[in-house]
């Protein structure tokens, strides 16, 4: 897909997805392009959405690494329109990533998505620079402060991000065309499960962990992602949403994280949405459904009973579920052939507000 053909046919090719038609004509092709990815998501009709999922080319219930094979699309037919990827373990040099995912696989898998026209979003589950225990090690409260302060720390996040630059920019397409991913590095902050976490660092030191995330992908040479900022559903205001918002134009992605625990979902998800559409529509970003999902699926009709009116209300440009974890037993958020929602799924997959890669 190239720049020239993006431009013009973005609208139509996020309608041929799907045969969802673009049901307005007001967004505009702006002249100056921060990224393709952009014009693609802003295309996306306001009455659809692209249905994601994590490491779904990788592995599913029962398998793990079977060229082409994929749990959403051995039940509805299709791919998922967006593929979600985790970079932890690339900080350290890992071949696999947290979850055994081969880098090199993963660099395959997004190539491919974005040959058959689909969208890649990228999380990082990296390591404890300071403790060197993982993502949820909370156990020092002055991780971040000493990556900002301590000269030696900032080196050790600084090469970690070199890891993550040169991984990103060997995303290629056949013609040697950059391949462009959302990446959301720094997730659910609102919370305090890891060590970036709202107990763990200042809304200063957060902003400036952010600023230097970015300027030093830039530094490297990193032109093919845009950022998402997917705080969990704890803030419950617009204005607590932004608290930790980084400064100056680094975020175009705006989401939540938001999962089913038992009751009340349906309004959890429509109060952090609520707020999602507000800051994106004040600040001109795109708003998305980062993380969802109920763990194990244990009802027949989540996803056009439960998941679909709970989004009804919102304008999304996607929505992201869960892995379908090989390696922790109940684990999944996506159905599998003979799994329970699996129907309803097709029928999901089946309405015209919902885009896959077919
Ligand atoms: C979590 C769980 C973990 C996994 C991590 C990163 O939500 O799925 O098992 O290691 O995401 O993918």
């Amino acid at each position: 897909m190239k720049k020239k053909i993006w431009l013009f046919a973005a609208p139509l090719m996020a309608a041929a997805m799907i045969g969802c038609k673009p049901t307005d004509g007001k967004k505009s092709v702006k002249e100056n392009l921060v990224n393709p990815l952009v014009e693609r998501l802003e295309a996306i009709p306001d009455t659809c959405f692209i249905f994601g999922h994590h490491d779904d080319p990788m592995y599913g219930i029962g398998w793990s690494f079977e060229e082409g094979r994929s749990d959403v699309k051995s039940v509805c037919g299709k791919y998922p329109g967006m593929m979600s990827f985790d970079l932890g373990g690339l900080e350290l040099g890992n071949d696999k990533n947290l979850d055994g995912v081969p880098f090199d696989k993963m660099r395959e898998e997004i190539i491919k998505q974005d040959q058959r026209g689909g969208f890649i979003t990228l999380s990082w589950h990296l390591r404890n620079p300071k403790t060197e225990g993982d993502s949820w090690d909370v156990s020092d409260s002055t991780v971040v402060a000493t990556i900002l302060n301590d000269a030696q720390m900032k080196r050790k996040m600084e090469s970690w991000l070199d890891n993550v630059a040169n991984f990103l920019k060997s995303l290629k397409d056949k013609d040697g065309k950059d391949v462009n991913v959302i990446f959301r590095p720094w997730h659910e902050h609102t919370g305090s499960w890891f060590w970036w976490g709202q107990k763990l660092c200042t809304d200063d030191e957060y902003k400036a962990l952010w600023k230097l995330t970015a300027d030093r992908l830039k530094e490297d040479g990193v032109k093919n992602v845009i950022y998402a900022y997917s705080p969990g559903t704890e803030p419950k205001t617009v204005e607590q949403y932004l608290k930790r918002f980084p400064d100056g134009d680094i975020i175009k992605v705006v989401g939540v994280d938001c999962y089913q625990y038992g009751e009340g979902y349906a309004e959890t998800v429509d109060k952090g949405l609520s707020i999602v559409d507000s800051v994106a529509q004040q600040r001109h970003l795109i708003p998305a459904l980062t993380e969802t999902g109920f763990e194990g699926l244990n009802d027949a009709t989540w996803w056009t009973q439960t998941l679909l009116p709970a989004l009804s209300k919102h304008k999304l440009a996607y929505v992201v579920v869960w892995r379908n974890a090989w390696d922790k037993e109940g684990h999944f958020y996506a159905p599998y052939p003979g799994q329970i929602s699996a129907d309803d799924f097709k029928r999901f997959a089946d309405n015209p507000r919902t885009i896959f890669a077919d």
